[in-house]
């Protein structure tokens, strides 16, 4: 019984997804999750990126059990962003993501990043309609993360370690994350970045830019 209502909430969830990735993939937006432990540093990796975006066309969708706090942070760094709080709930769903996209200007758009809400298991099962998922991991949460949490990093498209500024102060071993996230996950690119000096921030947006929707 607990089986089949746990599919059938995904399965409603996969055509809500369907819809959402047609419409932005119509649209010629590149979208993508961001996921992650609480404090990981999703919603510093977005205020980087969009305090660097030029051109313009960049979104937000932020993820919260409660407050509107990193909305209000993308906001004033430079972008669009809406707030969805899931009310205790520890993932978003595609339905949430389909009502937030309808609140945006699509045609001016070509990036929409997801801040999921901060949690490294349940965003991993939930499709919102994305291009992909990006784990957002730091430093100080170590370097066995990969090992633990296969599930995440396995369907990651990216990525990215943040806090590279805090390296020379925690036990982290370099080496061996990156030989986990190659094990787990080889066709994955790293990105390894500090939010604190900026490091490898422009590296991380032009791959990002240069995702097209229907490659995914
Ligand atoms: N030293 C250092 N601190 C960072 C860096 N990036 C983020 N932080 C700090 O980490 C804390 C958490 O950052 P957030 O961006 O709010 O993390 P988050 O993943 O969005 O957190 P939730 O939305 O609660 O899941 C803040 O105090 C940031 O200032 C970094 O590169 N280096
Ligand atoms: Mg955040």
């Amino acid at each position: 019984m607990r089986l089949r209502l746990t599919e059938a909430i995904l399965s409603d969830n996969d055509a809500a997804a369907a819809a959402n990735r047609e419409a932005v993939t119509q649209a010629g937006i590149t979208m993508l999750n961001m996921m992650g432990s609480p404090g990981s540093g999703k919603t510093s990796v977005i205020e980087q990126l969009v305090s660097r975006q030029d051109a313009g066309g960049f979104a937000v969708i932020e993820g919260d059990i409660a407050t509107d706090r990193d909305a209000a942070r993308v906001r004033a760094a430079g972008a669009p962003a809406i707030q969805i709080n899931t009310d205790g709930a520890c993932h978003l769903a595609a339905k949430q993501v389909a009502r937030a996209l309808s609140e945006l200007p699509l045609q001016q758009l070509r990036l929409v990043l997801i801040e999921n809400v901060g949690n490294l298991v349940c965003p991993t099962s939930f499709d919102l309609g994305e291009l992909g998922k990006v784990v957002v991991t730091s430093v100080p949460e170590g370097d066995e993360k990969p090992e633990k949490y296969p599930g995440a990093f396995r369907k990651a498209c990216a990525v990215v370690l943040n806090k590279m500024d805090l390296l020379p102060h925690v036990r982290f071993d370099l080496g061996a994350f990156r030989a986990s996230c190659r094990d787990i996950n080889p066709s994955a690119p790293l990105f390894e970045v500090s939010c604190q000096t900026g490091e490898g921030i422009e590296e991380l947006l032009a791959w990002m830019l240069s995702l097209r929707p229907a490659t995914g």
